[in-house]
C-alpha cells in the first residue's frame, strides 16, 4: 500500500536574548502536538538574528540553549527535524532567488521592519529589510503547508504566500503556498508593563517579560508588579477590552493552568489582584520549572545535542537540495556537472 504523504509544518525562533513566555505560549508550545500529524521541521534561525548586532560568544550560547529548550518544551528529535538555519546553506541561496522577485516597496511596508528600524536607527542594514525574504526561503524550501507562529508574524507569512504565488505564476507550479497556524488565546501575549504592546524579548524593561530562564522569585516579583487596570472595580478579575492588563494575566493563567477564562473569573471573584497575581505566578512556575530542569540536563550533554543537530540538518538538507535544484532549473540556471 502506498504510504500516505504527510503535510509539512515549519517554524523557527531567533536565538536572540532570552526566550519569553510569549514565545513559548504563542509559538513553541503549539509545535509539540503538530508532530503527531505532520512532518515537522523546527529551526533555530541564527542568520535572522544577525540583522541586529550580536555578541558572537553570546549568539553561540543562545543558539545551543534554544536547541535544548526546543527539546525541553517537547520537540522530539525522533519525530521532527531540529536544526540550525546556518547549517543548511540552501536557505540563503533560495533567499537570493526570491530577492529577485520581491519588491522593495513591499519589504518597506513590513511592520516589523519599520519597528526594528525605529529601535535600531543606527543600524538599518539590508539584512533587516531582507529579513522576510529569508523567512520566506526557510518556509518555501521545505514546501511547508503550515507555519505555526504568533500573530506578529502573520504579515511575513502573507508575504511568503505572495512570493510563492508570484514565482509559481512566472515559472510554473513550484512552491506549496503555506498557511499560518495561530493558537487562539496564546497568539499574542502582552507586556506585563504595557499590556497593549506584545511581550517582547528585546524589551529594554525586563519587568515587561517573563523569560523562560527566570527563577521562581523573579517570576513572582514580575507578576506582582504587572500593570493591572485602574478602573472603578479595581479588584474585579474580569476579561474585557477595557482591562488589557488583567485580561493578559487571565490569558496567561488560563494557558498555564488549563482552566478556562470563565472558570478563572469565577475562581477569583472578590479575591482581589494580589491573590490573583500570586496564583498566576504559581501556574507559570509549575509550567516553567520542569522545562528549566530538562534544559539544564540537556545542556550538560553536548554530544547528544550535536548528534540531534547533525541528524536534523541532514534531513533538512535532503529536502532543501531538491527544492533548490528545481528552482535553479526553472529560472534558467545551468546545473553543475559533477
Ligand atoms: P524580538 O522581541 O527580538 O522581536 P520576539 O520575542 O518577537 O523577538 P521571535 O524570535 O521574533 O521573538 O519570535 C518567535 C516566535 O514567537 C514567533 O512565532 C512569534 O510570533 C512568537 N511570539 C513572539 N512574541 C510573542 C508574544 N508576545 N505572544 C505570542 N507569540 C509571540
Ligand atoms: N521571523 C520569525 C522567525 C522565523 C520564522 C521563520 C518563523 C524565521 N524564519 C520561518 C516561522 C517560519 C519570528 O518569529 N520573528
Amino acid at each position: 500500500m502506498a504510504e500516505e504523504v504527510k503535510k509539512r509544518a515549519f517554524s523557527g525562533v531567533q536565538p536572540t536574548g532570552k526566550v519569553t513566555l510569549g514565545n513559548y505560549l504563542g509559538a513553541i508550545r503549539n509545535w509539540t502536538p503538530l508532530q503527531e500529524q505532520y512532518d515537522c521541521l523546527f529551526c533555530v534561525v541564527d542568520l535572522h538574528s544577525l540583522t541586529v548586532a550580536q555578541v558572537p560568544a553570546e549568539l553561540r550560547k543562545n543558539t545551543l540553549e534554544l536547541v535544548a529548550l526546543y527539546i525541553a518544551c517537547g520537540i522530539d528529535p525522533e519525530k521532527s527535524a531540529l536544526f540550525i538555519q546556518s547549517h543548511v546553506h540552501e536557505h540563503t541561496e533560495l533567499a537570493w532567488i526570491l530577492d529577485t522577485i520581491a519588491y522593495v516597496g513591499e519589504l518597506n511596508r513590513m511592520t516589523q521592519f519599520k519597528d526594528k528600524s525605529r529601535k535600531h536607527a543606527d543600524n538599518i542594514n539590508m539584512g533587516l529589510m531582507n529579513y522576510p525574504v529569508l523567512m520566506a526561503s526557510d518556509i518555501l524550501l521545505y514546501q511547508a503547508q503550515y507555519v505555526p507562529v504568533g500573530k506578529d508574524q502573520v504579515q511575513h507569512v502573507e508575504l511568503t504566500r505572495d512570493l510563492a504565488e508570484r514565482f509559481n505564476a512566472r515559472y510554473s507550479d513550484t512552491f506549496v503556498v503555506p498557511e499560518c497556524l495561530l493558537s487562539k488565546s496564546g497568539s499574542s501575549i502582552k507586556s506585563l508593563q504595557e499590556p497593549t504592546a506584545k511581550m517582547s524579548k528585546s524589551d529594554p524593561n525586563e519587568n515587561g517579560y517573563i523569560s523562560l530562564s527566570d527563577d521562581i522569585d523573579t517570576i513572582r516579583r514580575k507578576l506582582r508588579r504587572a500593570v493591572t487596570d485602574s478602573d472603578t472595580d479595581a479588584h474585579c478579575v474580569r476579561h474585557s477590552a477595557d482591562k488589557p492588563g488583567v485580561s493578559n494575566l487571565l490569558n496567561i493563567y488560563s494557558l498555564c493552568s488549563g482552566t478556562s477564562i470563565a472558570e478563572a473569573e469565577r475562581l477569583f471573584e472578590g479575591k482581589g489582584y494580589g491573590v490573583f497575581k500570586d496564583a498566576v505566578a504559581d501556574a507559570v512556575i509549575s509550567v516553567l520549572q520542569p522545562i528549566q530542569a530538562e534544559q539544564k540536563r540537556l545542556l550538560g550533554d553536548k554530544a547528544y545535542l550535536e548528534a540531534v543537530l547533525k541528524r536534523g540538518a541532514d534531513k533538512a538538507s535532503c529536502i532543501a537540495q531538491k527544492t533548490l535544484a528545481k528552482v535553479y532549473r526553472k529560472v534558467g540556471l545551468i546545473p553543475q556537472i559533477r
